[in-house]
């Protein structure tokens, strides 16, 4: 090989290899861009928005008959979600609790004095949904139970605990704004 020749395989391979980072660089940036792309729509904070239209309630049971809550306030148009815990230890056919939202006009008493009766069915009666805006099942000591549903017009609602003769302790307002 003489001198020429030598010199334009170098220029050639010197052209190769530049072009070779070039592309290499380029390919690089590209894949940064798209990293970028995905965590910018990760970070979007849609999700959080659409929680503030979620109302949290707990509201929790004990071995005395109580809930420590008398007034649970959300506002119209919002997602109720509803956690009932049992705090205490009594077993669920000694000290069962529920959560129970009644209709608009439904008299608490009568339902209550249906429930009671309904034993089989965790005392919900039978036939009773449109009297029953929402319920949860019926728990004992150390269990929860969550619901989730479309908060009712604005108004004032009964809820309580339809296990036998609870509701006399065991009941409350659920106010709708
Ligand atoms: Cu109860």
């Amino acid at each position: 090989m003489n001198k020429r020749n030598i010199n334009y395989v170098l220029v050639t391979i010197f052209s190769l290899a530049l072009l070779t980072s070039c592309g290499g660089e380029k390919k690089k940036e590209e894949e940064k861009e798209t990293i970028k792309i995905g965590a910018q729509k990760e970070e979007e904070p849609v999700v959080e928005e659409a929680d503030s239209n979620v109302a949290e309630v707990v509201i929790v049971g004990d071995d005395t008959m109580r809930f420590d809550l008398s007034e649970i306030k959300v506002k119209a148009g919002q997602k109720v979600k509803l956690t009932l815990r049992h705090k205490g230890k009594m077993a669920v056919n000694v000290m069962g609790h529920n959560f129970v939202l009644l209709a608009s006009g439904v008299d608490m008493v009568d339902f209550a004095t249906k429930a009671a009766s309904s034993q089989a069915t965790n005392y919900i009666p039978a036939g009773s949904e449109n009297d029953i805006i929402a319920h949860t099942n019926l728990i004992g000591g150390g269990q929860t139970a969550t619901i989730e549903f479309d908060a009712p017009a604005v108004g004032t609602y009964d809820f309580l605990c339809s296990f036998p003769g609870h509701y006399a302790i065991m009941k409350g307002k659920f106010i709708v704004e």
